[in-house]
């Protein structure tokens, strides 16, 4: 799996009165890379409807699903993978749970948490926080650009930075080593999500994608 991209995390909280569907189908086809739904307070019925629902757009597009935290609804719905964080399921028994072809993000809040990932095949560590975030504010920690430098100074694993990321950092938080760029806000509550996806993806990595396409 090619960790790459503007990665898209769900939060219902930052619609600004948007359907949930619209603003995923929105992001896809602004060039989102990978989906995360998040969802904390709806019950397990409406969270595997609309992981069914969120499914089907994606497969279109042929971008994976991931479900935050819930090893159960990823397995009930056939989801690409889950996120989890420090305090979900242990990674072995998620990897056990899922087998080895699912994408398996685990999120990292301190320099002792990287190192212990490093035992992991996790597909990414999630970089959490980048910077602080009123999007989600029981955080322990901000890792700020020198921070993320660190990280990426002693893993092996692709980075996934969220927290606080917009169109005015995210440019420099993929300098600083980040493989993909993990948000809410500046999607979610965007007036116009596709448009906000398309100038995050164009931003932070449009110089990678050219060079790639541009032989040397
Ligand atoms: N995990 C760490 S920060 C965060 C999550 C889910 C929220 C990031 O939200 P935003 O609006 O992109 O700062
Ligand atoms: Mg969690």
């Amino acid at each position: 799996m090619n960790i790459t991209g503007i990665y898209l995390v769900s939060d219902r909280a930052s619609l600004s009165g948007k359907s949930l569907d619209n603003v995923i189908l929105m992001a896809v086809k602004g060039g989102a890379t990978m989906v995360q739904l998040r969802e904390k307070d709806v019950s397990t019925r409406f969270f595997i409807e609309e992981a069914q629902r969120i499914k089907r757009i994606l497969a279109t597009y042929t971008v994976p699903l991931i479900i935050n935290d819930r090893v159960d609804v990823a397995l009930a719905v056939g989801a690409n993978g889950v996120h989890i964080g420090q305090e979900d399921m242990p990674y072995p028994l998620v990897r056990k749970l899922l087998g080895p072809g699912a994408i398996i993000g685990l999120s990292v809040e301190t320099l002792e948490q990287v190192e212990s990932a490093e035992a992991f095949d996790v597909a990414y560590l999630g970089i959490s926080t980048i910077f602080a975030t009123p999007t989600k504010t029981n955080t322990r920690n901000h890792w700020g650009l020198d921070g993320l430098r660190k990280v990426r100074a002693i893993s092996r694993h692709p980075l996934v930075a969220i927290g606080g990321i917009n169109v005015s950092n995210a440019a420099e938080i993929v300098q600083a080593g980040a493989d993909s760029l993990a948000v809410v806000s500046a999607i979610c509550s965007a007036p116009d999500p596709q448009q906000a996806t398309e100038l995050l993806r164009r931003i932070s990595f449009f110089s990678a994608e050219e060079a790639k396409r541009t032989p040397t």
